[in-house]
Formats: structure tokens, sequence, C-alpha cells
């Protein structure tokens, strides 16, 4: 069968989390409350109205609706401006090479993610033209775990959801690929991400027997 692969952005083919942290912990001092990196970790791969919410509550305050949405207008704006410093130096080590590897071997690719701003940040690291399509925040209306994102992705690279691989760092991320019956590579803390099928600390670890493994399977 024809296979498909997926990939996360967000801690899979670029660290975006620290700007994601630096535009909400602006946020939160300017709200008048300290926001950690460890409380970050609970934004990975949830949407930016989850993490607002959750920002709220880590601050113990609640707002109006207006307010709501200027705060976060506020976090994207301020987040767009680490986004427009990035450049191909920012691509975690060996995407390139799994994505050439899977390029020669004439494999469809697809991102899957929970971000409104992955095609931006595609195009400033110079990955754009890899991928056959983006299903990304805009386009989905159920959030990870949920399995629409890559369910989508699957259809419209036109490949079957059990014959797709997803790679991701966030829980959520996995949970959402095992619904879809999808292959789940973790790439991250194994600890962290035990749900996952397979296992990877980042794709330097992915040899080239893995791989062929991946096109051959089921
Ligand atoms: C990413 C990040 C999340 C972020 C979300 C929305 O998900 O991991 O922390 O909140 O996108 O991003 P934005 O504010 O740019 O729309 P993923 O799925 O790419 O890991
Ligand atoms: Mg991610």
């Amino acid at each position: 069968n024809k296979k498909g692969f997926i990939f996360d952005l967000d801690g899979v083919i670029v660290d975006t989390a620290k700007y994601h942290y630096l535009a909400w912990s602006d946020l939160a001092s300017e709200l008048g409350f300290e926001f950690t990196i460890e409380q970050n970790e609970m934004f990975k791969g949830v949407s930016r109205k989850r993490c607002m919410e959750i920002l709220l509550d880590i601050g113990g305050i609640t707002a109006t609706k207006n307010q709501f949405d200027t705060w976060m207008v506020e976090k994207n704006v301020d987040y767009l401006k680490y986004i427009d410093k990035m450049d191909a130096s920012e691509i975690l080590p060996d995407v390139v090479r799994v994505l050439d590897f899977l390029k020669k071997h004439h494999i469809p690719i697809a991102l899957g993610s929970a971000s409104k701003n992955a095609q931006p940040i595609l195009e400033k690291v110079g990955l754009l033209s890899y991928f056959d399509t983006i299903v990304d925040g805009n386009n989905v209306t159920k959030a990870k775990p949920d399995p629409e994102v890559f369910l989508l992705a699957a259809k419209q690279l036109g490949v079957k959801a059990d014959d797709c691989v997803v790679f991701e760092d966030a829980v959520a991320g996995i949970e959402a690929a095992n619904k879809a019956n999808m292959v789940s590579i973790g790439i991250g803390d194994k600890n962290i991400l035990s749900e996952a099928q397979y296992n990877f600390k980042d794709f330097t670890e992915m040899d080239a027997i893995f791989l062929n493994g991946l096109l051959a399977g089921k």
C-alpha cells in the first residue's frame, strides 16, 4: 500500500516552544504573575485558545471576552516577532535527512500541526516545498488529541489512515495518531511519550534501516 508521512511542526521540525514560552511569559508578567518553563510543557501541541485559558487559570485571572481576545492577539503579535527572525539554522537535527529520504522514495508528506502560523514558519526555514499538504490550526475544528488533523492530512495525501506514519513530540499528538490508527512515532522523552509505538530522542537516532522498515511495513 502507498504510505504517507505526517510531521508535527513545533518540537518535531523546529523548536518554536521556546518562542511560545517567551511570548506567554511576557503576557503573564504584564498581567502580574510568573509563568514558568515547567508550566510551558502543558502548552505543547495545545491550541492557542486553550493555552490562553490555562494561562489565566495559572494567574487566577477572570477575563472578559474582550480582554481574552485582546491578550490572545497580543501574545501572537509578540510570538511573530520571534518567528520573523527564524532561518534554516533552526531546523532540528536530521529533519532534512529524513525529508530527503522520503522524497527520494516519492512518499507524500503532510504537515499536521495545531499552529495557525505553520505556513509562515515553514517558509522562513525553507522547508515549505517538501510538503504536499499542510493541515494546521486554520483547517481543523477539533484539537489534538482528536484525530481530525491527521485524518484530514491523510485524506489530502490520498493515503489510507492505516498507511500513515506520524512524528509527534506531544502526548496529545501521539494520542491523536493512535486514535487515527496510524503508526505513532514519539520524538522526545520516551517516558513522557510512552503511548507512542516507537520512540526516538530526535531524528539523529533514526537510521535508514528503520525508515525502510516503515516503508515496507504492514
Ligand atoms: C503548536 C504548539 C503549541 C501552540 C500551538 C498553536 O502545536 O506546540 O504550543 O499553542 O501550536 O500555535 P499558534 O499560536 O501558532 O497557532 P504543534 O501541533 O505544531 O506542536
Ligand atoms: Mg508539537
